[in-house]
């Protein structure tokens, strides 16, 4: 691990904030509400249908909202009737996972009577089959009474159920003094020029992959080219992009290029997975544009790393010697390889803040390629989901700010100015440039600090600089 003195100033705060962000959450407690339907109602069903069920109602009322199914524990007889109601703002269903048996698709304010037939008496998993709303917290626990019935009262009486999900949940944990593994290499952050064509026909696949996001902390990620950001896109204004979505996943995905002036509801569509749909546009406008999966519920997919950067470059765009695209976004840790944390994202309460999808990758795996007085651009996308960026580097004076299509400030002027930072508020891009004066180590760094411990941090190391010094 690469450290300096004012990195280890940095470093040196690590571990209390860290445990500020592990204290934070502890979620899923189970939830034991009695299921509706009167006593003797329930009774006399119950009893007509098992013996030993006598304490199960016939019928039962569920709420589904945005994101979830109440009561996290539904009990009921066998044969019984499921009475749900959708109380959210989106369409949702209620389905008991593994059967056939399911509501149709519930508009706002609908209800419906879920029959559930011949459903053996056991412990089930109801969900809501909308792409990603399962993951979003839209599950509960179905009991049916009857058959295992001393282990359905056991574990009502307890307040515990069977599904580990709904008991304390085991959060993964961003240590920000862990070793990277041996050979970590960074995401490598060169920028190639835009190709010279008027047409780019790009095909991007959505799924779910299973990556580190820092040194030992491997979530489920979902992604577009297996990758967290996505591929970065660049063309010139005018420029036609043609991009084929596949979905490779298991749930719906989209894509939603803010680099577009198209219909939402055709091009940005959720598919299916095994689906696919061409997104076709022209670039009108020069900037540097995130794009993103559009899925409900956007927080979610876009928390857990469906987002990239696509630059359209601004006219008369001039050469330098080196550029680098950084995507600053964030990880809601869930457990150990699993989705990110979605009450995490609705809480705004980030594990990690990442440049290019690894805290502290160039830290790990320093940028070594500059040499004093050669000109460096530095392209940024704040692809959030909900943190502000402020990139600063420690050791040099940006001369060249370009932020959302315009320049700020430009060599050009005769007022001698300078800038410390690029701010970007969520989805916002831009770029700077700037040179190093002499060797050495440089820091960079969100100027957010809160953000810095939790590996909103990397390094260029520019000409000759002992890079054992830095260890
Ligand atoms: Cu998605």
């Amino acid at each position: 691990m690469t450290e300096t003195a004012s990195e280890g100033r940095s470093m040196a705060t690590v571990a209390t904030l860290a445990g500020v962000a592990v204290a934070l959450v502890l979620s899923g407690g189970a939830l034991i509400v009695s299921a509706g339907g009167s006593a003797s109602d329930a009774e006399v069903a119950a009893a007509g249908a098992a013996a030993s069920a006598v304490d199960a109602p016939a019928e039962a009322q569920v709420e589904l909202g945005d994101m979830f199914v109440e009561p996290a524990q539904i009990e009921i007889a066998p044969g019984g009737t499921l009475e749900v109601t959708n109380e959210g703002a989106a369409i949702h269903d209620l389905a008991v996972e593994g059967t056939d048996v399911a509501t149709p698709m519930l508009d706002p304010g609908e209800s419906a009577s879920l029959e559930l037939g011949d459903l053996e008496p056991g412990t089930y998993t109801v969900i809501c089959t909308v792409a990603g709303h399962q993951a979003a917290g839209m599950e509960a626990t179905l009991v049916v009474a009857g058959g295992d019935q001393d282990e359905a009262e056991a574990t009502a009486a307890n307040g515990v159920s069977d599904d580990p999900e709904a008991t304390t949940t085991e959060f993964a944990t961003f240590d920000p003094n862990a070793e990277a593994p041996e050979g970590f290499e960074a995401r490598d952050p060169r920028l190639p020029a835009a190709e010279d064509q008027d047409v780019h026909e790009i095909t991007i696949r959505a799924s779910q992959v299973e990556d580190e996001v820092a040194p030992g902390v491997t979530q489920e990620l979902w992604t577009f080219d297996d990758a967290v950001p996505g591929p970065t896109l660049r063309g010139q204004v005018g420029d036609i992009f043609r991009i084929t979505l596949i979905n490779d996943g298991d749930m719906g995905h989209s894509i939603d290029f803010h680099s577009s002036k198209v219909d939402p509801a055709t091009e940005m569509r959720t598919i299916q997975p095994g689906e696919e749909l061409v997104y076709e546009f022209e670039a009108k406008h020069a900037g540097v544009w995130m794009y993103h999966c559009g899925s409900d519920p956007v927080l979610h997919h876009t928390g857990n790393g469906q987002y990239g950067m696509m630059i359209v470059d601004p006219p008369d765009l001039e050469d330098v010697d080196h550029e680098y695209a950084f995507v600053q976004s964030e990880f809601y840790l869930g457990p150990e390889g699993e989705p990110g944390d979605y009450d995490k994202m609705l809480e705004g309460t980030p594990d990690i803040v990442a440049f290019n999808g690894y805290a502290n990758g160039y830290v790990h795996d320093p940028i070594t390629d500059v040499e004093p007085g050669e000109r460096v651009r530095v392209w940024l996308l704040n692809a959030g989901p909900s943190e502000a960026s402020a990139f600063h580097i420690i050791g040099t004076i940006f001369d060249t700010v370009y932020k959302e299509g315009d320049y700020r400030l430009h060599p050009d002027v005769t007022n001698e100015g300078g800038a410390q930072a690029l701010d970007l508020k969520a989805s916002q891009g831009g770029f700077v440039e700037f040179t190093f004066d002499t060797d050495g180590f440089y820091p960079f760094v969100s100027h957010e600090f809160v953000n810095v411990p939790k590996g909103a941090l990397g390094a260029f190391l520019v000409g000759d600089v002992d890079d054992d010094a830095s260890h």
